[in-house]
């Protein structure tokens, strides 16, 4: 079989972001472009000479074809073996076990997660490394080295693999192994939470719906919520993996998980509902007529972990990432354990969990996770969710209603401004950068600023140091807005602003969030003057 090298040229744009590298699909699809960043990665990571990789994504347009040039690039850089979930599908968290699992050196998740699927829409690719986790940013940074300096890649002619066929296959002195995608993930996730508890649960009558959003969770929570823990037929909804998941957003929160919310808000509501995204790492909460924000889930999980047997010894510390809610530091200081603040990235977490330092992290961008994997975990939330309302035998209002009694509530909202001139985006952001040494002891709309900075985050593992990860004023009386551009677009700039209300009077603790947030909100859109300096006059999302 002949093998190919490429003469190529390096291209531009191919650093990676919050998580990976997320283009449109067309620019993944352009010639070499694929080629040129999986060459990067291989060359970056040291060569794959003699290694094992994982390789699986979340089944969205050009996920097979992309599949099949990565295994020949693999071959072509004399890889030992590939492990690819059937169908070339893998949750991202399902995609993280088995690199563990099976000691890999790595692995490659096609993905842009919540992003929609198509081919005018988006595609990336990311490398996890041997612990199962994002790449670091040393690795990161040395990718994107090298996707400067590139002059070729390396390439086998080789028929497609049938990536339906489980079992093992020869590409030249590579091995593919074909495997079951859910199997291992099922097996790891009854270590953790008591299924015979939650089998009891459903087969007390308890309700529950699932929305997979047509993408790759449905044949996870198939298996796992309707065969292995009896829960109806029909409780996972959208359980079907789509290369454009139904036309759809697969983004679980209240926006585009309208169908869900609907049915929760309705006459007919389920004890339970859950969402999760595009490969299967974020998920939503919400029980009968209660959203619960990703903030409070997290806090929620800290506060009850202790209930499923993967945690009965309890927490060595838990992490959130700094725009996430402070309800969770407030939970760990009662519980006596040490809470971390991470710049916004997976990657972040992934040394403090391999050192034993935490065991639970969580983001506001609807991510959880804890430390049996190294990513986060969409089902594995939902799964102890329903650990803790089986154990406790509360409805989810009541355990939200019981921890902000016992804590306080942080009332939270995100703004998302998308597609922003990059300029108009990056000057706001300099505008207010540079207003913060100042802004200390000042009063903006009513409200007392008692502090204001960059946020610059040093890993107390490695000793690494990553600056300029949001910007934050803190208010008095525990209010918080916190401004950063995201990492995961792939047009223009998103703007986000994340706003945090502290509320510990007990008949204050149900108020609308929009009136609770009313003072934060205004205050930072006065001090960033974002309507004058990028002509927005409302969010295009918020949640
Ligand atoms: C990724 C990262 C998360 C991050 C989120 C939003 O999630 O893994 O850590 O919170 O993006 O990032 P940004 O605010 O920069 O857009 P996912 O689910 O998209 O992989």
């Amino acid at each position: 079989m002949p093998m190919q090298n490429v003469r190529t040229t390096p291209i531009e744009g191919q650093k990676p972001g919050t998580s990976g590298l997320r283009k449109k699909t067309g620019v993944f699809r352009r010639p070499h472009f694929l080629e040129n960043y999986v060459q990067s990665i291989f060359d970056g990571i040291g060569g794959i000479d003699g290694k094992t990789l994982v390789i699986g994504g979340d089944g969205r347009f050009f996920n097979d074809a992309a599949i099949q040039i990565i295994l020949r690039m693999a071959c072509a850089n004399s890889a030992a073996k590939c492990i690819v979930g059937q169908g070339g599908l893998l949750s991202t968290p399902a995609a993280s076990h088995l690199i563990r699992l099976r000691e890999a050196d790595g692995g490659l998740i096609l993905s842009a997660s919540h992003n929609p699927g198509g081919p005018d829409a988006d595609f990336g690719l990311k490398y996890n490394g041997p612990n199962g986790g994002p790449a670091s940013e040393a690795v990161t940074d040395k990718i994107f080295e090298r996707t400067k300096t590139l002059a070729l890649y390396k390439i086998a002619a080789a028929e497609d693999i049938d990536l339906e066929q489980l079992g093992t296959h020869r590409l030249e002195n590579m091995t593919i192994e074909i495997v079951d995608p859910v199997s291992d993930y099922a097996d790891l996730m009854q270590t953790i939470v008591d299924f015979p508890k939650i089998r009891a649960l459903f087969a007390g009558g308890f309700t529950m719906c699932f929305d997979a959003m047509h993408a790759v969770t449905g044949p996870y929570a198939h298996a796992i919520l309707e065969d292995m823990l009896g829960a109806p037929q029909g409780t996972v909804i959208n359980g079907q993996p789509s290369s454009d998941f139904g036309k759809g957003h697969p983004d679980p929160n209240p926006i585009w998980a309208k169908t869900l919310m609907d049915k929760m808000y309705g006459p007919a509501a389920p004890d339970f509902g859950a969402a999760s995204d595009g490969d299967g790492d974020r998920n939503m909460i919400v029980g009968r007529g209660a959203y619960v924000t990703p903030s409070d889930s997290l806090a929620l999980l800290t506060a009850h972990a202790h209930l499923a047997p993967g945690y009965a010894d309890g927490l060595l510390g838990v992490a959130r990432s700094m725009p996430t809610s402070r309800a969770v530091d407030r939970v760990a200081e009662s519980l006596g354990i040490a809470c971390y603040e991470t710049p916004t990235g997976w990657k972040f977490f992934g040394n403090l969990l391999d050192a034993g330092k935490v065991t639970l992290c969580g983001e506001e961008s609807a991510g959880t996770g804890s430390d049996h994997v190294r990513e986060k975990d969409g089902l594995w939330a939902v799964l102890l969710w329903l650990n803790i309302l089986a154990e406790t035998g509360k409805s989810v209002s009541e355990l939200m209603a019981d921890l902000w009694s016992d804590h306080g509530r942080c009332y939270y909202s995100r703004l998302d401004y998308e597609d922003v001139e990059t300029d108009r985006a990056t000057a706001m952001m300099d505008g207010l950068r540079a207003k913060l040494d100042g802004l200390v002891g000042t009063e903006i709309a009513g409200l007392q600023v008692e502090a204001a900075d960059e946020f610059a985050y040093l890993d107390p593992v490695d000793g690494s140091r990553s600056t300029g990860q949001g910007l934050r004023i803190v208010f008095g009386h525990g209010g918080r807005a916190v401004f950063r551009l995201s990492g995961t677009g792939t047009q223009g700039a998103t703007i986000r602003i994340y706003l945090e209300q502290l509320q510990t009077e007990a008949e204050r603790l149900n108020d609308a969030p929009e009136t609770a947030l009313a003072s934060v909100r205004e205050a930072a859109l006065a001090v960033s003057d974002l309507v004058g300096m990028t002509g927005r006059d409302a969010p295009d999302v918020i949640t």
